[in-house]
């Protein structure tokens, strides 16, 4: 076990249906401490560059478009095996597939527009973090 730290998006879809609150607050029920968090809104390049992981999927121009189409709210949380925890309080990608009371489960309306982002190796959050933050906004 490790502090980590787990870039979270609340995606356009979350913040179309004033969900991000709901989200703010269950990551700070299960514990974890908020470095960092703005809004935003990405630029289909942006969104392109933060998913480029997923240039060569099928979704990925969707993808892009989708999280380009209005402001996202992003966080940095931090906690003991925050990444492997965060994605668990996700849930999976395809709500259908979620587990109850997962994020997705309950608020994704389906597997594009799934409501949250979450990094999911520490590999993935050394890319995401500095994309969104400084070092000097991220505070403990
Ligand atoms: P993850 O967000 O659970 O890690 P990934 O497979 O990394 O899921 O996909 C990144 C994002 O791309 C998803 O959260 C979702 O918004 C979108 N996405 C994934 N698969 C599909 C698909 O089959 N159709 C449309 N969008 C998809
Ligand atoms: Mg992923």
């Amino acid at each position: 076990m490790s502090v980590e730290r787990s870039l979270v998006l609340a995606k356009p879809d979350a913040v179309k249906k004033k969900v991000v609150g709901k989200i703010i607050a269950r990551f700070e029920d299960e514990g974890f401490k908020l470095l960092g968090l703005k809004k935003l809104k990405l630029t289909k390049e942006q969104a392109g560059q933060f998913y480029i992981v997923h240039k060569d999927r099928p979704f990925y121009d969707e993808l892009c478009e989708f999280m380009s189409s209005g402001p996202i709210v992003a966080m940095v949380w931090e906690g003991e095996n925050a990444i492997a925890r965060i994605r668990e309080i996700m849930g999976a990608t395809n709500p259908e597939e979620a587990a109850e009371g997962t994020l997705r489960k309950l608020y994704a309306s389906n597997i594009g527009e799934n409501a949250v982002h979450g990094s999911d190796s520490v590999e993935s959050a050394n890319y995401e973090i500095p994309f969104f933050f400084s070092e000097l906004e991220l505070i403990g």
